[in-house]
């Protein structure tokens, strides 16, 4: 399949439509448009519960595409049983199965499914909308929230002033660890890069790919800047753009220089406690992570 250089390039089938119930900028809806964009009409989505169950609500039904409603736990799960109908009468040639579950899901409470899916085989593709929170449910720390960041469950009080004392769970790495052939982090700053790698996880399945989803709501800034903060986030080494492609590791993006952390944080209502000496702490990290993925040493780095 040919990469994508522009969006021009992609048939726009409007396989979504406008007029959903989501907030004003919602990163979610945004990737399943361009996911659907990238994989076309022939396309099944599972999806766990989290903000996109509100987006798909009976009778209103923004999506051209089947979608099969599921709990948080078990979208791996509902994704196996898909392919084995699909194999049984043998059509697993004529439609991808599209996983499009939350960081909730996918890091915490799904993630047994996914792993056991993932560990035999199952083709389809997963694609994980992260917004570094449980959003649906009110913001509360995921393994997947940001180190610093306040949350509902990590909250900036009187007593505690750092926000999450966590660093991420490293799930890339843990999905590449099950030897599947393509692995991937994308973000919605550079939808052409998440289509095409869209478009490699269709022929190289299973797939997993993690995209960041900056979330206005969620991460306090202004629905206008989804965007912008997805490239913010690349660009300042926060979210690197890598694949795994058959056990090869590379860098899809690479700047010449890493912008100040500070740039990505500032914007943010979650990160505005943090004070010069823990911003000081978390760049240095940043700059130590991204020198090991830049010199190709992504088994040491730490996502
Ligand atoms: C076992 C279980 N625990 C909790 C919930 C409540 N719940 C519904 S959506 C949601 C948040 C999911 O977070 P995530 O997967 O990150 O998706 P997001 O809401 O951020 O889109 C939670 C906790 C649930 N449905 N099932
Ligand atoms: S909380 Fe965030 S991810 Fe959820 S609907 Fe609102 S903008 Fe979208
Ligand atoms: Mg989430």
């Amino acid at each position: 399949m040919e990469t994508i250089k522009t969006i021009k390039e992609v048939p726009d089938q409007k396989l979504t439509v406008g007029g959903g119930p989501l907030c004003g900028g919602c990163p979610a809806s945004l990737g399943l448009k361009f996911a659907l964009m990238a994989l076309g009409k022939d396309t099944i989505i599972v999806n766990a519960s989290g903000c996109m169950t509100l987006y798909v609500t009976y009778p209103h039904m923004p999506t051209k595409v089947p979608w099969l409603h599921n709990a948080i736990e078990n979208a791996g799960a509902s994704a196996t049983g898909i392919y084995a109908a699909l194999k049984q009468l043998k059509r697993d040639d004529k439609a991808t199965i599209l996983v499009y579950a939350g960081d909730g899901a996918t890091y915490d409470i799904g993630f047994q499914s996914l792993s056991g899916a993932m560990t035999r085989g199952d083709k389809f593709i997963y694609v994980c909308y992260n917004n570094q929170s449980f959003g649906n449910t009110g913001m509360q720390r995921s393994s997947a929230t940001p180190f610093g960041a306040s949350t509902t469950t990590t909250p900036i009080g009187t007593r505690e002033h750092s926000g999450n004392e966590w660093h991420r769970k490293p799930m890339v790495k843990i999905m590449a660890s099950h030897g599947i052939p393509y692995v991937a982090t994308a973000s919605m700053g550079y939808p052409i890069d998440f289509m095409n790698k869209l478009r490699k996880a269709k022929e190289n399945q299973p797939a997993f790919i993690d995209v960041l989803a900056p979330c206005p709501t969620g991460w306090g800034f202004d629905p206008s800047k989804t965007v912008e903060m997805g490239k913010l986030a690349v660009q300042t080494g926060a979210w690197p753009l890598y694949e795994i492609d058959h056990g090869h590791f590379s860098l899809t993006h690479k700047p010449s220089a890493l912008k100040p952390i500070e740039d990505y944080f500032r914007p943010q209502k979650r990160f505005r406690h943090l004070d010069k000496s823990k911003i000081a702490e978390i760049q240095k990290w940043i700059n130590d992570q991204w020198h090991l993925l830049s010199s190709g040493k992504y088994w040491e780095a730490r996502e």
